[in-house]
C-alpha cells in the first residue's frame, strides 16, 4: 500500500507548474499500477487547449466554475463541482476557468512525471513498459 498527501509532494518533482495550471501527481508510472492520478488546479481566467493523442483521461471537477469546449463537435459544457468528463476518443478540448478550477485527473497509460503540454496540448507516449 502507498499513502501520500498533497502536502508531501508539493515542491517536489511530482509538482509540475505550467502557464495555466499546476498538477500535483499523486500516482505515477513508477508506481506500477497502469494509471496516474493528479490533482490539477487551472488558474482563474485562463483558457487551456488540450489534445491527448496518446492517453485517455478522466477529469472530475471538485471546485470552481468554468466551461469545457469539445473541439470536435463544438459542444460546450458547464464545469462545476461534481461534473466529470472522459476523453475516451482522444478529443481535442479546451477548458475555460471562470474561477480557479480544481480537478482530479486520471491518465492511462500513466504519465511518467514531468510532462508538460507540447504545442498541440498533448503529452508524449509512455516511454516503455519498464516505466509503468
Ligand atoms: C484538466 C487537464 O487536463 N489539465 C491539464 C493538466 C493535466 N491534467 C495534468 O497533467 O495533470
Amino acid at each position: 500500500m502507498i499513502v501520500r498527501t498533497l502536502d508531501q509532494i508539493s515542491g517536489t518533482e511530482r509538482d509540475v507548474v505550467a502557464a495555466t495550471w499546476r498538477s500535483r501527481r499523486l500516482v505515477l508510472a513508477g508506481d506500477g499500477v497502469g494509471f496516474s492520478l493528479h490533482e490539477t488546479v487551472m488558474y482563474a481566467g485562463t483558457e487551456t487547449a488540450m489534445w491527448y493523442t496518446n492517453h485517455v483521461e478522466a477529469v472530475l471537477c471538485v471546485e470552481g466554475e468554468g466551461e469545457l469546449v469539445d473541439g470536435e463537435s463544438g459542444d460546450r459544457h458547464p464545469l462545476r463541482p461534481g461534473t466529470m468528463y472522459l476523453l475516451d476518443g482522444h478529443e481535442r478540448h479546451t477548458v475555460r476557468a471562470t474561477t480557479q478550477l480544481r480537478m482530479v485527473c486520471v491518465f492511462t497509460p500513466a504519465l511518467t512525471g514531468r510532462e508538460v503540454h507540447d504545442d498541440k496540448g498533448s503529452y508524449p507516449p509512455a516511454a516503455s513498459d519498464d516505466d509503468r
